[in-house]
């Protein structure tokens, strides 16, 4: 029994999808390499109102959702994580599908932007296919992290695509993605950067040899209607690749396949290697290029300082002796600006007493409520609070400045004796100079359980 013809995601997914998104005016595709984010986007738009089963015929899994945009219903359809637009797995030939067939008003090429010379790659081949894009620059926090600056108006004028800055893990920059890309789904996109002049040559060849073939009447009754609206250069492109997929497509159409594996020869005699090789390599110099002007290493000196500082911060000895120093520096600093305010505050209730005493009230009862109720206030205050104020300014610039980390990486091998975190030691040396700083400090600690063991501890301390 002969196998029934392939049914090609053309066939079957545009009036489908059509379907599955009612009224939606727009279809949106997410597409990227994997572990890009593309799935927190998507389930940041479409939230509970999505769909997920499999490709029509494959095992490919297909998420889609619609949601509103401005009032409008949009539908967006998050693609396999693919690297390139060959048809080497069954991700890769749905999502070319999908793409080739145009059902994307609009599709969105999310891109790691710590590793966006390599995310290009599949950029330049959705540039190719040249299908409306937009390209969301994602992970920029992790970029920012790393020290990497990049210029979004530099790879976008590269490109010839609007370019989004995201962080789509914290939302940043996704509603902007969205309004970017509906005013990228009107219009038809310009062709995508130029490769090298042989390349190019052999692609303008294959072309003309493709527009002659469809020029025949018999030509242009075989071209496969899964082709249809799909750029030349594309198709030109993966004929020179050697395409499986795309050559059997074309096999009918007049001699386009043969000719295009005689220019492919051609390049291949020139090169010394395969023509898929030479193509991919223009790729990955373009993609070179253009990561090469719109990246820059920031604050690689300051880097190195950090490094270097750490290094010591976190040495066996001179890490302690650091230790040493900043806890005695800190013990130091809180003790003599509390004494100091503490005694200021003193002065100032004992203006107070002086006052209180002048105003018309018996002796016995300004007696009375002096000592016995707002001494007793007033005490507390000048006693915890001038100690408290720089104990918590002091802690949360150890806290912020990263170093309490580090002390509590020296300190995490002692304190594990007692069952306790290496933060724990920042509250047990504070028990030193006064209980009531040393408790209020065990909040450093994440867990409740450490917490209770340090301050109980911190109490015992004399
Ligand atoms: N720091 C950070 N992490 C992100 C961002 N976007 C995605 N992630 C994380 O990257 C991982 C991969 O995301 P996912 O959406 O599953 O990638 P997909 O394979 O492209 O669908 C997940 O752990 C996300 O939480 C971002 O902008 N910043
Ligand atoms: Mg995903």
């Amino acid at each position: 029994m002969a196998e029934p013809p392939p049914e090609t995601v053309r066939s079957i997914l545009p009036a489908g999808l059509r379907a599955q998104g009612d009224d939606a005016e727009t279809i949106i595709a997410l597409v990227g390499n994997a572990n890009v984010g593309k799935s927190v986007i998507f389930n940041a738009l479409t939230g509970m109102n999505q769909t997920i089963g499999n490709w029509p015929g494959k095992t490919v899994e297909l998420a889609q959702g619609t949601f509103l945009f401005r009032g409008k219903r949009l539908h967006v359809v998050d693609l396999p994580g693919i690297y390139s637009l060959s048809a080497y797995s069954q991700e890769e030939l749905v999502a070319r599908d999908f793409l080739a067939a145009r059902v994307a008003d609009v599709v969105v090429d999310v891109v790691d932007s710590t590793i966006l010379e390599r995310n290009l790659y599949l950029a330049l081949q959705l540039r190719e296919l040249q299908v409306p894009l937009v390209l969301a620059l994602n992970l920029t926090d992790m970029a920012t992290r790393e020290g990497l600056e990049i210029d979004a108006a530099v790879v976008s004028a590269e490109l010839g695509v609007p370019v989004v800055k995201t962080a789509a893990a914290s939302g940043k920059g996704i509603e902007e993605l969205v309004a970017v890309a509906l005013t990228c789904s009107v219009g038809r996109p310009l062709p995508g950067p130029r490769y090298g002049r042989e390349v190019e040559q052999a692609i303008l060849r294959v072309e003309e040899s493709l527009a002659a073939a469809i020029a025949q009447p018999e030509g242009a009754a075989a071209f496969p209607p899964d082709l249809e609206g799909v750029p030349p250069r594309f198709l030109a492109i993966k004929l020179l690749e050697g395409d499986p997929e795309i050559e059997r497509l074309l096999t009918p159409v007049g001699d386009v396949v043969d000719a295009a594996q005689g220019i492919a020869g051609e390049l291949e005699a020139v090169h010394g290697h395969e023509a898929a090789g030479v193509i991919a390599a223009e790729r990955y110099a373009v993609a070179g290029r253009i990561a090469a002007s719109a990246v820059t290493h920031v604050d690689a000196g300051t880097r190195q300082v950090g490094e270097r500082l750490d290094s010591f911060l976190l040495h066996k000895v001179g890490g302690w002796v650091a230790l040493v120093v900043a806890l005695f520096a800190m013990f130091g600093a809180i003790f003599i600006v509390g004494e100091w305010f503490g005694e200021r505050l003193d002065d100032l209730f004992d203006l107070w007493e002086e006052w209180f005493f002048s105003l018309a009230l018996s002796h016995g009862w300004a007696d009375f409520l002096w000592r016995g109720l707002i001494q007793g206030v007033l005490a507390g205050v000048s006693v915890a609070l001038p100690y408290l104020v720089p104990f918590y300014l002091i802690l949360s610039f150890l806290e912020n400045s990263g170093y309490l980390a580090r002390m509590a990486f020296l300190t995490d091998t002692i304190m594990h004796r007692f069952g306790l975190h290496g933060k724990a030691f920042i509250p047990m040396f504070l028990g030193y100079g006064c209980t009531v700083p040393a408790v209020l400090g065990t909040r450093i600690m994440e867990r409740d359980r450490d917490r209770l063991i340090a301050g109980i501890l911190a109490t015992l301390i004399p």
